[in-house]
């Protein structure tokens, strides 16, 4: 049986990824129902073959249309005010934002790790911050081999993790630097154009950003490993679209390169590319597009005993978004 679909900030650049997956894995589509903000209505988006008028996001929107799944991508906010008015409306909710991801009765989701936490959801099932969805799709087989002790990992962030309007400006920015005229910045603190920022999100008092602390106590939840010690450090750079992670665990037990190597290529959504021999291993700008998560550059870390060192890119606004929402859709067909 087909299901009633909304997007809700379908106009976003995940959203419009959001109906590009649905359509591009025959996801079941009786009706389609679009919404974005006051600014968006009177524009019409396509799905497969018909146009779709973009409606107003309110409290009231979700009345009498009986849809079954909302996957909801326009900010925490509106996340926090909208979605329990789609969930009293009778939908699931899937949501991309940091709202509800930390509530303990609300499921946190990657297919490919934790799928049977889906099952006890209240009405919302959270979907993870995008650089924490890629990393823990390659921390999962090497903790079932080793068990992981600790990772460390350092973020290379696409713009486009800040939405369409950042990807427009890190461009914009690039053109007028190379007019030598003066930069526009307003979406990130700084320039972003032949630059990279070691701030996303905002500061904490521990001294790291929101952006780095999501990704410490998503992955935990996620993994089911309350202990796990994870120190990120999450840069933005002047990549448009994919995030790149150097990341490096700690295990129990000793793994050699060959190992995890085996161990990353049998494990559900990684492609590993790694020949160095032949100049091969992942990088963002080829990725973009594609589903998988790609590990590359796997190596035994030779500053510790028991320790893993790899590269890891996904396309974020399909993996780290909106894919991975229609893959926990999926569970529910
Ligand atoms: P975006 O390109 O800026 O799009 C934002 C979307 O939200 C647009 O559809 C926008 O509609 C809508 N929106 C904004 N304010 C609204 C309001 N007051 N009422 C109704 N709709 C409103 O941002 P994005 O990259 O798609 O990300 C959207 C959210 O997804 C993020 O805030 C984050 O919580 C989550 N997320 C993003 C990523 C990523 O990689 N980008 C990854 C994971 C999760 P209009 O076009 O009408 O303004
Ligand atoms: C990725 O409205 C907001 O504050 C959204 C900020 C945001 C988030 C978030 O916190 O939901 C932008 C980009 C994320 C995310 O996935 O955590």
């Amino acid at each position: 049986m087909g299901k009633r679909v909304a997007v809700v900030g379908a106009t976003g650049a995940v959203g419009v990824e959001m109906l590009a997956t649905l359509d591009k894995r025959n996801f079941p589509v009786d009706e389609l129902f679009v919404f974005a903000s006051a600014r968006s209505v009177g524009k019409k988006l396509g799905f497969q073959g018909r146009e779709y008028a973009v409606e107003e996001l309110t409290a009231a929107c979700f009345d009498g249309k009986k849809i079954d799944i909302a996957l909801f991508s326009a900010g925490a906010s509106r996340s926090k005010e909208f979605a329990p008015a789609a969930v009293r409306a009778g939908a699931l909710v899937i949501d991309n934002s940091s709202a509800f991801r930390m509530d303990a009765d609300i499921p946190l989701v990657v297919p490919e790790v934790n799928p049977e936490d889906a099952k006890a959801h209240t009405g919302i099932i959270a979907n993870p911050n995008c650089s924490t969805i890629q990393m823990v799709v390659a921390l999962k087989p090497l903790h079932d081999a080793a068990q992981i002790l600790r990772v460390e990992v350092a973020t290379y962030q696409a713009v486009s993790g800040a939405g369409q309007s950042a990807m427009d400006e890190c461009i914009q920015q690039t053109r007028d630097f190379l007019a030598s005229k003066p930069l526009h910045i307003e979406k990130f603190a700084h320039q972003i154009a032949f630059n990279l920022i070691p701030h996303i999100d905002v500061f904490q008092d521990n001294g790291y950003t929101k952006e780095e602390m999501k990704m410490v106590y998503e992955t935990r939840k996620i993994m089911h490993a309350p202990d796990l010690r994870v120190n990120a450090t999450t840069v933005r750079v002047p990549v448009l679209r994919a995030h790149s992670e150097v990341i490096t665990v700690s295990t129990e037990k000793k793994l050699s390169a060959a190992e995890a190597r085996a161990y990353l290529a049998k494990a559900p959504g990684i492609i590993v590319q790694d020949d160095p021999a032949k100049n091969q291993y992942p990088m963002p700008f080829f990725v973009s597009g594609s589903y998988p998560v790609y590990v590359g550059r796997i190596r035994e870390d030779i500053s510790q005993e028991n320790g893993i060192t790899f590269f890891c890119v996904a396309d974020q606004l399909l993996k780290g978004a909106a894919l991975n929402a229609v893959q926990i859709a999926e569970l529910f067909l």
